[in-house]
């Protein structure tokens, strides 16, 4: 897994020494080793050198989780800077004025920076050849593309709909949670919300999934690692995913392991604090 190193929010993304592109690790393991007698028998192997990547992030986010799962998962050799209550600030809106995490900065960009989880994932994929995650092949492609972008567009606007009064995060301007509509009115949003979710969910497996451990195939894609941080924000209203779902966002971990693991351990964490707060003030 690659080495992942967290700055404070003090710091901002600018400030934080860039680092040499290298080759990526997916494709430096991938590459054949020297023919054993042709290699002086002292020499040894160089490690191959983890791209950089410069990472603004905020932990509790399944939205960043995704991007931090993916960057381990990966290899690339990773600057997180923490972004909390940084997001709004005049030096981060004049590089984002979206005020968005995840967001990577990367020189070879027209505008130095990019944000959308799943524009990053695509990018560092196209950018370092990382097939296993994002497959070549205009089919299948287009099968990864699909599923991010259904779960962008339809899926995650149920789940944050759903979830995020219970997250305490700030709702979307336009939305009911957003408004000063009675209480009640909220909580029928909110529920009806919650029971939209089924739907798509069910795609995710039946359609792209297709019998496949994962939407990508025999390895978790992009798409999947989307998929699973996405799901790990049910846990706050105690939905009740589908066996599938379950077994499915297990195998992506035992997959992935602490690439999964130790960043969604920050969105648990999160969860597990706000629901002792919730029970301390009922
Ligand atoms: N569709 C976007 C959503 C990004 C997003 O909503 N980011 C939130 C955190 S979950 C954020 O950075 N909010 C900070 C702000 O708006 O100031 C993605 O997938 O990256």
């Amino acid at each position: 897994m690659a080495k992942t190193v967290t700055k404070s929010a003090g710091k901002s993304a600018a400030q934080v020494k860039p680092k040499a592109a290298a080759k990526p690790a997916a494709k430096a393991a991938a590459a054949k080793p020297a023919a054993k007698k042709s290699a002086p028998k002292t020499a040894k192997a160089k490690p191959a050198k983890k791209p950089a990547l410069k990472l603004s992030m905020l932990k509790p986010s399944v939205n960043n989780l995704a991007v931090r799962v993916f960057a381990r998962a990966a290899g690339f050799d990773a600057a997180e800077t923490d972004a909390w209550g940084h997001t709004r600030s005049p030096e981060y809106m004049a590089r984002n004025p979206a005020h968005l995490t995840p967001m990577i900065e990367d020189k070879g960009l027209p505008r130095g920076v990019l944000w959308e989880s799943c524009a990053i994932m695509q990018y560092l994929a196209n950018k370092h050849g990382l097939e296993k995650f994002y497959p070549k092949a205009p089919a299948k492609r287009a099968m990864v593309d699909s599923a991010m972008f259904y779960l962008i567009g339809t899926l995650y606007p149920y789940v944050a709909r759903a979830t995020y009064p219970a997250l305490g995060f700030p709702h979307y301007a336009g939305e009911v949670g957003h408004s000063d509509a009675h209480p009640d009115k909220k909580s029928e949003a909110q529920k009806a919300a919650m029971a939209a979710i089924a739907e798509p969910l069910e795609v995710f497996h039946s359609f792209f999934r297709d019998g496949k451990p994962f939407i990508g195939g025999k390895h978790p894609s992009i798409a999947d690692i989307r998929l699973a941080a996405t799901l790990e924000f049910l846990a706050v209203i105690d939905y009740a995913l589908p066996k599938w779902a379950k077994e499915y966002m297990a195998a992506i971990e035992k997959k992935l392991g602490k690439a999964y693991a130790e960043p969604a351990g920050d969105v648990r964490g999160y969860i597990a604090y706000v629901r002792s707060q919730a029970k301390a003030s009922a």
